[in-house]
């Protein structure tokens, strides 16, 4: 079993029905430990496109890492996901930020989450529900990375 974090945003139709949906389906591989509150955030990186839901959950999981980026991937398209421009909009989208301790870098799987310190769409839930947990790359907590970035702004 790993301890897992995933970080849900969706920012098309109903976005609070598509987060309880992704849980839902979430919920038959990863029994999930804790949950964020809900965040309505301002859409970063491409500005013009509806303010996003995002939230952050924890985990245990027995798949491994690369059958849980599947398993999300397919979720997403159940719950409509099609393809757009990067980082544009979109009915759901779930992200692996932490695989345990883990650090892999393969091709379509890098975990901890590349841009995760940059993103308080993501720390501001994640230092919610574990602020004291480290990244296994930089070593420091979610609280900090949070501090850090609010600090820059
Ligand atoms: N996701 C993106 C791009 N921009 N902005 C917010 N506020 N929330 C997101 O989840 C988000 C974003 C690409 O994954
Ligand atoms: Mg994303
Ligand atoms: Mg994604």
């Amino acid at each position: 079993m790993e301890r897992v974090f995933i970080a849900l945003g969706s920012n098309l139709g109903n976005r609070q029905d598509n987060l309880n949906r992704a849980l839902a389906a979430l919920a038959a591989t990863v029994a999930i430990t804790a949950r964020s509150s809900v965040y309505e955030t301002d859409p970063a990186y491409v500005l013009d496109q509806p303010s996003f839901l995002n939230m952050v959950v924890a985990g245990d999981t027995a798949l491994p890492a690369r059958s849980l980026l599947s398993e999300l991937k397919r979720i997403e398209v159940d719950i409509g996901r099609v393809p757009t421009r990067r980082n544009g909009p979109r009915v759901i989208d779930l992200d692996i930020l932490y695989y345990g301790n883990q650090v892999i870098e393969t091709g379509r799987l890098v975990v901890p989450h590349p841009r995760l310190s940059e993103r308080l769409f993501v720390l501001e839930p994640l230092a919610e529900i574990a602020p004291d947990m480290r990244h296994p790359g930089s070593d420091l907590t979610a609280r900090a990375m949070l501090e850090r970035l609010r600090e820059g702004e």
